[in-house]
C-alpha cells in the first residue's frame, strides 16, 4: 500500500494505532507505512512516570502528569485488552487494582510482542501539521531532539493520539500571590510524602481530588480539606478529611469557603482538570472540547469530520480507557485500509449529533459507562477487534461504584473475574492502606516476603 500514515504521541492510544495495523499484517493485509512521533525518549505516555515537572530534559513541557505510589483507579478487569489478557502477559492471574509500574509492563508487553517500536520516533516532538487541498498531503514538521534538527515529511493521513490529561486547567482565587505555602497543579504533583504532616487544600471533586487526596491520607498528612465547585464527591471520608463548598479566597495561611468557614492550611493542591491542548495544529484541525464522553466534529468519536484524512484517538473522558482505544484504532485503520467507507460530512455530523443529544441526556454514573460501552460495542463490530462481554464490564464498573460508596479507602482490596477469561482475580496480598511500596517486585511477590521486607 503506497501511503504514509503519522501517529502523533506513544501513548495507549497510539500504541493502539500501532497494534491495530500490525494485527491486519499479520493476518495478510497491505498496510501503509507507519511514522509515529512520541516526544518523550519511551513509550507508555502517561503510564511512563517521569520525576520531571515544567519543562523536560530538551525543554518541551512535561507530558507526564502520573505521580508515585498511583494504583489504578478502577478494576484492570474494565480496561483488559481483548487480545493479550493480564494472564497471557503475567503468565497468572494478578489482582485487580494495579499500581503503574504493573500496567506500563502490561502495555509495553502487548507492543513488545507485536514488534512495533520500530515505527516509533523517539525525542521527536510534532510542531506542526498542515494540509494541502490540492495535493491532499499533510505536511507534519518536527523536531529531532536526537540530532537537534528539524524536518518536514508528508503523509497521506494523520492519527492524532497526544493525550488529554497533560495540560493543567489552572484556575486563580483571591489572595494566591500572597499564600504563604506551596501552590501546585495535580499535573506536578509527585509524591505525597512531599505533605507528610501537613495540612493541605485539594479544590476539585473528580478522580485526581479523590485519589490525590487518598494518597496524602495514607502517607500521613495531617489534614485533607477538599472542596467543591458544582457536587461534593460525598464519600465516607476519615476522620481527619472535610469535603466543603468552594473556595472563595485565600490569606497568608487560611482558606475560605463558600459556607463562610476557613481553614488553617501548608499548601493547594489544584485538581482542576486538564485542557484538551494542541499547539501543533491550525484552528482547522484542532479538536476544542471540554472533557466529556461525546466531543463534538468527531464522526463516531474518531474521524475529523471537516477532513476525514484527520483522525483523533482517546478524546474523550475516560471509563472505559485501554479496550476503547483499541476498538477505536481498529475502526481508524479500516478506514484507512478502505474497509470501512466514510458517508458525506452532513451525515457524518448528524451521526455524532445524535450520540450527543444522547449524551446529553445522561444523568447517572451507570448511564455514562453504559453509553461508553454501547459506544465500544458500535465500534467493535465493524472491525476483527475481538469482541468481550460489554455488558460485564458495565457490571463490574457497578460493583467498583459501589465498593468505593462503601469505603473509599478500601475499594483497591476488592476483586473481579477477567471479561475476557473468566478468572477470577486473587485477593492482593496486602491491604491498599498498608501496601506502601507500589513497586511492581512488591506487587507480584507473596504475602510473607513482603511482610519479611517490611519488618
Ligand atoms: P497519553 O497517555 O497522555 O499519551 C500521549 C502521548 O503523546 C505521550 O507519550 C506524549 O508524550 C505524546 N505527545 C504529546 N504531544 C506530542 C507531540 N506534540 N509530539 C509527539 N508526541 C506527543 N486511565 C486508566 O485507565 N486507569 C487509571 O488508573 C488512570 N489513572 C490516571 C491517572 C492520572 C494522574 C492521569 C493523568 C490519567 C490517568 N488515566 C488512567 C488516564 C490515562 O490518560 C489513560 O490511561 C491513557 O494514558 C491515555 O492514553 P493516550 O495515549 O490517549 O494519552
Ligand atoms: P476532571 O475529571 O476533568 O475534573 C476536574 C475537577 O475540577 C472537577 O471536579 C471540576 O469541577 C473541578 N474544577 C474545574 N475548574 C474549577 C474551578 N475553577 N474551581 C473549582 N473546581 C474546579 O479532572 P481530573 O484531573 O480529576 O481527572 C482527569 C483524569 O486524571 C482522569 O481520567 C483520572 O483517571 C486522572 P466541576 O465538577 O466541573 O464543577
Amino acid at each position: 500500500m503506497n501511503k504514509r500514515v503519522a501517529i502523533i504521541g506513544a501513548g495507549p492510544s497510539g500504541l493502539a494505532q500501532l497494534r491495530a495495523f500490525q494485527s491486519a499484517q499479520a493476518k495478510g493485509a497491505d498496510i501503509p507505512e507507519l511514522v509515529c512521533f512520541e516526544k518523550q525518549s519511551d513509550w507508555g505516555g502517561m503510564w511512563n512516570y517521569t520525576w520531571r515537572t515544567g519543562l523536560d530534559e530538551n525543554g518541551e513541557p512535561v507530558h507526564g502528569s502520573m505521580y508515585r505510589y498511583l494504583w489504578s483507579n478502577g478494576p484492570k478487569e474494565c480496561l483488559e485488552f481483548a487480545d493479550y489478557t493480564f494472564e497471557e502477559h503475567f503468565g497468572k492471574q494478578i489482582a485487580s487494582y494495579p499500581p503503574r509500574e504493573v500496567l506500563f509492563d502490561y502495555i509495553k508487553g502487548r507492543v513488545e510482542k507485536a514488534d512495533v517500536r520500530k515505527y516509533i520516533r523517539f525525542n521527536t516532538p510534532v510542531r506542526h501539521i498542515t494540509f494541502d487541498a490540492d495535493t491532499k498531503m499533510f505536511t507534519v514538521e518536527v523536531q529531532d531532539h536526537n540530532t537537534g534538527n528539524s524536518y518536514s515529511e508528508e503523509f497521506d493521513y494523520v492519527v492524532c493520539a497526544s493525550g488529554h490529561f497533560s495540560t493543567p486547567k489552572v484556575p486563580e482565587f483571591p489572595g494566591f500571590g500572597t499564600f504563604g505555602g506551596r501552590i501546585l497543579h495535580a499535573h506536578d504533583f509527585r509524591d505525597a510524602l512531599e505533605f507528610k504532616d501537613k495540612d493541605i487544600l485539594i479544590v476539585g471533586a473528580s478522580y485526581s481530588a479523590e485519589d490525590i487526596g487518598s494518597q496524602c491520607y495514607k502517607y500521613g498528612a495531617r489534614s485533607i480539606t477538599s472542596c467543591y465547585r458544582t457536587a461534593p464527591m460525598g464519600f465516607k471520608w476519615p476522620e481527619n478529611w472535610e469535603e466543603k463548598p468552594n473556595l472563595t479566597h485565600v490569606d497568608v495561611e487560611n482558606a475560605y469557603f463558600a459556607d463562610g468557614t476557613s481553614k488553617k492550611i501548608d499548601a493547594i493542591i489544584l485538581c482542576t482538570g486538564y485542557l484538551h491542548h494542541f499547539p501543533f495544529l491550525d484552528d482547522e484541525l484542532a479538536l476544542k472540547t471540554d472533557n466529556r464522553l461525546w466531543p463534538l466534529d468527531l464522526y463516531k468519536g474518531v474521524v475529523w469530520e471537516d477532513n476525514p484524512q484527520f483522525f483523533y484517538v482517546g478524546m474523550q473522558d475516560q471509563w472505559y480507557s485501554f479496550n476503547m482505544f483499541d476498538a477505536q484504532a481498529w475502526f481508524v485503520r479500516d478506514i484507512i485500509l478502505g474497509r470501512i467507507p466514510l458517508p458525506s460530512k452532513e451525515e457524518m455530523t448528524a451521526d455524532s449529533l445524535k450520540w450527543r443529544e444522547e449524551e446529553l441526556a445522561l444523568e447517572t454514573a451507570k448511564e455514562m459507562y453504559e453509553f461508553q460501552g454501547a459506544y465500544i460495542l458500535h465500534l467493535i463490530e465493524q472491525t476483527d477487534y475481538p469482541t468481550f462481554d460489554i455488558d460485564g464490564v458495565n457490571r463490574t464498573f457497578l460493583e467498583w461504584k459501589n465498593h468505593k460508596k462503601e469505603n473509599i479507602m478500601t475499594f483497591r482490596d476488592h476483586s473481579y473475574a477477567s471479561l475476557m477469561t473468566g478468572t477470577m482475580a486473587p485477593p492482593h496480598h496486602t491491604p491498599w492502606l498498608d501496601a506502601l511500596d507500589d513497586s511492581m517486585e512488591a506487587y507480584l511477590g507473596d504475602a510473607e516476603t513482603e511482610a519479611k521486607k517490611a519488618s
